[in-house]
């Protein structure tokens, strides 16, 4: 049984609500961080575990994707990077007397604060069917188990493998290798949720799903544009590099419907005046954007720079125009035809305010954009993200020092379990390459994405889930629907480090794997095991783990995919066997397979890892339809709420890692105690006759099949915010049952949690 049981799981019974905060990071930061490492680790673990975050022999952060600067110096300190060390690495543990001593039942009404507080899962639990209790297996027992269900299906497409970005390569390789050569595409990740619309829009126009910058390329900027991005809570090492930057002449635009305290001032812990001084101003101009206004601003920017360029000011890069694109002329037509009225609603700015922006745009020579969630996840979310390549393009900003597109990933290796074919719509190119180094054949039908793995176990077409990290039930939309269509399932399994309520919301039999996390030692057959990890910027580096594994019992991802296809398709020609005693031989595969990987076991040596080739960026090279960068023309669409109605996004607070929730403060927005919360402008509160503090239902409405459907996620304290007009914010994964599984992007099909609308009604008592 854990220990002590430090979370009391209260509700919100004692929320407070603050001013929120006008600058990011500093001390405070600081001793947030290592409060929470010392409860959690002790001090001489917690030093140990900090000590080699991010070095060349060390482990790689499983916060967030940012890129290390070289690897090379000491420690560079991040309080949210040292809480998701700290909750990987915590001394509390689950262990079978705890699922003993809580049922299912029980476990399914505790928050996912409470469950993830309860420590590391130490032994694989097995629930049959009909039971409420989870109770002991052997690994052996368990792989078995999942192996006999596995071929007991009519049809591999029955099976979900699903993915979150934590995965290291070397697994998320096995992974996929293991699921088609057992027969299907369903590979879903969290990508699907996540950078999905990045994903989409860049490689129609830029031939290349990625960002086309490296982190030294921000140092070079004029112009730094960040759209829909948090950076201060969730990805805080990118405001020292926009430190660096600012202090070198780069100006900074923050785009965003909330003024987040990272995106204003920043007070580095690292230096002398971040620890007294009032820090470094980061944006130049802070555009307080409508939710979803981003396409229309995009094109008045796009607009803009047209105007001044008939003006006379030369600020098209005509040459790059010419040679390297193509669509410009249609692009040009579709813009002079851009109707005002419409921008100036869709963005809530006026056109002083968008001429003040377009001037900084003018202004540089060289720009990057940066972009997270809040651009990714709404229904024109992959236009949105044309319309960012458009701007650039007409700069030549691809390509060149200090320019280009950066969507900023979230999970530490989201992006190199892609690059690993973690994908349910692989190219062909990608199977073409397996078929013929491992001599399987990879089905060419495409899996099912998120959305439609939820679909499918709701209508019985999918009987066998397996996670691969992550809380599937929590991080999808739709709760209540996705957890019916979970427990419809036969058999559920979640390969885990923590607990969280993806336990708690199971098949008719279901099984807990416990794993290593990226902070343990792996120990193989040949030795101790290291693995890779991609960032953001498409660095590969290596990442070792030296800490004691949280339990002896605990398999590696690696090892535990390696058992499972060993076991359920014992004729398979892949050396599974060989693969989990040596991590090496399994880069010798990937070095052979995907394009970028050759000499993968050498180059990883090489301190701060090696980039993977870029077309975009290294030559200006773009694998496109038709080989030159695209613009687009994207139709303008003005999201109206409707009367009495409000926009609600669903963001993070500084104090969870997605579900994993480490407390129940967000500093910089001033809540403290509490995530049922709210956000609403205290002037829509007036028009909408509500009270600041007033006890509310959030009512999601969504045109389905059958009439209106109403969602309602019950009782939020209300909180006055400056947030843009008619634009909402509350948490995510509180707020996820309001979104409709339907609500997706075009194209992208990831859910629209930026653009939920939504009615307020008193809450009932
Ligand atoms: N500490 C910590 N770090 C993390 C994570 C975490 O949960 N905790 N999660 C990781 C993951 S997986 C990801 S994907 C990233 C997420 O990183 P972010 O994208 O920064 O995360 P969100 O909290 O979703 O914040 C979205 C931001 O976009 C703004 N926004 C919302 N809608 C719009 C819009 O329509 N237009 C514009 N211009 N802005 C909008 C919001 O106000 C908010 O500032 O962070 C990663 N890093
Ligand atoms: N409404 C709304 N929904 C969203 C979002 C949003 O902004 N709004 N954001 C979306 C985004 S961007 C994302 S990326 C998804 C996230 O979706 P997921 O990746 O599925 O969710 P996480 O909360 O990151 O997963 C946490 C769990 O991962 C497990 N874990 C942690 N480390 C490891 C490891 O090393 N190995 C293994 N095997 N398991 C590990 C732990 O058990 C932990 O409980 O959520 C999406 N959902
Ligand atoms: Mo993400």
């Amino acid at each position: 049984m854990a220990k002590d049981a430090p979370v009391p799981d209260q509700g919100d019974a004692n929320l407070k609500i603050k001013k929120p905060k006008r600058w990011a990071a500093g001390v405070p930061g600081v001793a947030a961080a290592l409060r929470m490492s010392q409860e959690q680790m002790g001090v001489r673990r917690s030093a140990l575990a900090l000590l080699r975050v991010n070095q060349p022999d060390g482990f790689d952060c499983p916060g967030c994707a940012w890129p290390e600067p070289h690897h090379t110096h000491t420690f560079e300190f991040c309080e949210n990077g040292a809480k998701a060390v700290a909750e990987e690495a915590t001394l509390r543990r689950v262990t079978p007397e705890f699922f003993a001593a809580h049922s299912i039942t029980e476990l399914a009404a505790k928050s996912d604060h409470w469950l993830g507080a309860q420590g590391r899962l130490t032994t694989p639990m097995y629930k049959p069917a009909g039971a409420d209790h989870y109770q002991p297996i052997s690994y052996a027992g368990a792989l078995e188990l999942i192996a006999d269900r596995l071929r007991g299906l009519d049809d591999p497409d029955q099976a979900i493998f699903y993915t979150s970005g934590r995965t290291s390569n070397e697994a998320a390789f096995c992974y996929q290798l293991f699921v088609r050569s057992f027969g299907t595409n369903n590979l879903p990740d969290c990508s699907n949720m996540c950078h999905e619309s990045s994903g989409s829009a860049l490689t129609e126009t830029l031939g290349i799903g990625k960002g086309t910058v490296t982190l030294d390329d921000l140092g070079r900027a004029e112009l730094i544009i960040i759209a829909g991005q948090n950076p201060g809570t969730n990805h805080p090492r990118m405001l020292t590099a926009l430190e660096t930057a600012k202090r070198g002449g780069t100006k900074i635009m923050a785009v965003n419907p909330l003024p987040e305290a990272g995106l204003l001032r920043f007070k580095n812990p690292q230096r002398p005046s971040g620890v007294v001084g009032s820090g470094t101003e980061l944006a130049d101009l802070f555009v307080q954007l409508r939710l979803n206004g981003d396409l229309a601003f995009f094109q008045a920017l796009g607009k803009m720079v047209l105007e001044a360029d008939r003006a006379g000011r030369g600020v098209l890069d005509t040459d790059f125009i010419g040679r390297h694109t193509d669509g410009f002329t249609a692009y040009v037509e579709a813009l002079d035809r851009l109707d005002w009225a419409q921008v100036l609603r869709a963005t809530g700015q006026t056109r002083e305010q968008l001429q003040q922006a377009a001037e900084l745009v003018l202004g540089a020579k060289s720009i990057i954009v940066c972009w997270a969630m809040g651009l990714t996840q709404h229904k024109n979310s992959v236009p949105t993200i044309r319309e960012i390549v458009n701007l650039l393009l007409l700069g030549g900003n691809i390509g060149r020092p200090g320019a280009g597109a950066c969507p900023v990933r979230g999970h530490s290796n989201v992006q190199g379990d892609r690059t690993m074919g973690i994908y349910e719509k692989p190219a062909e190119a990608f199977l073409a390459a397996l078929d013929a180094e491992f001599g399987i054949t990879a089905p060419r039908r495409p899996g099912h994405d998120v959305v439609d793995a939820i679909r499918a176990l709701r209508d019985g077409e999918a009987r066998v889930f397996i996670g691969m990290g992550g809380n599937f039930v929590r991080a999808t939309p739709d709760t209540a629907l996705t957890e019916r269509a979970m427990a419809k399932a036969d058999l559920t399994v979640q390969i885990s480090t923590k607990l969280n309520g993806s336990h708690a919301c199971v098949g008719r039999e279901a099984l807990i794997l416990p794993t290593l996390g990226r902070t343990e030692r792996d120990r193989q057959l040949t030795g101790d095991q290291r693995v890779t990890v991609e960032d953001s910027m498409g660095m590969v580096h290596a990442s070792r783990g030296r800490l004691a594994p949280a339990s002896d019992e605990l398999l590696s991802e690696v090892a535990i995919v390696c058992e499972l296809a060993r076991r359920t398709l014992p004729d398979s020609p892949v050396p599974w066997s060989t693969f989990r005693a040596d991590y090496d031989r399994i880069r010798d595969r990937i070095a052979r397979v995907v394009p970028g990987f050759d000499g993968l076991n050498t180059k990883i040596d090489s301190p701060g890892g090696f980039p993977l080739p870029n077309g975009p960026r290294d030559s200006r090279t773009f694998n496109t339809a038709t080989g030159k960068a695209r613009f687009t023309v994207n139709r303008l669409e003005v999201l109206e709420p409707g009367p009495g109605r409000l926009i609600l996004q669903t963001v993070r607070s500084h104090d969870q890692y997605n579900t994993t929730i480490y407390g129940l403060d967000d500093r910089y927005r001033g809540i403290a105690d509490g995530r049922r919360v709210v956000f609403v402008n205290p002037d829509d509160l007036a028009d909408l006759g509500i009270a600041d503090g007033q006890l509310v239902d959030l009512i999601s409405e969504w045109p389905g099949p059958g009439g209106l459907e109403e969602r309602r996620a019950e009782r939020f304290r209300v909180v006055a915010y400056p947030t843009a007009r008619e634009c909402a914010a509350a948490y995510f994964p509180e707020a996820n049952v309001l979104v409709p599984v339907d609500s997706t992007a075009e194209i992208s099909n990831t859910p629209t949690s930026k653009s939920v609308i939504i009615r307020l009604e008193p809450a009932r008592d």
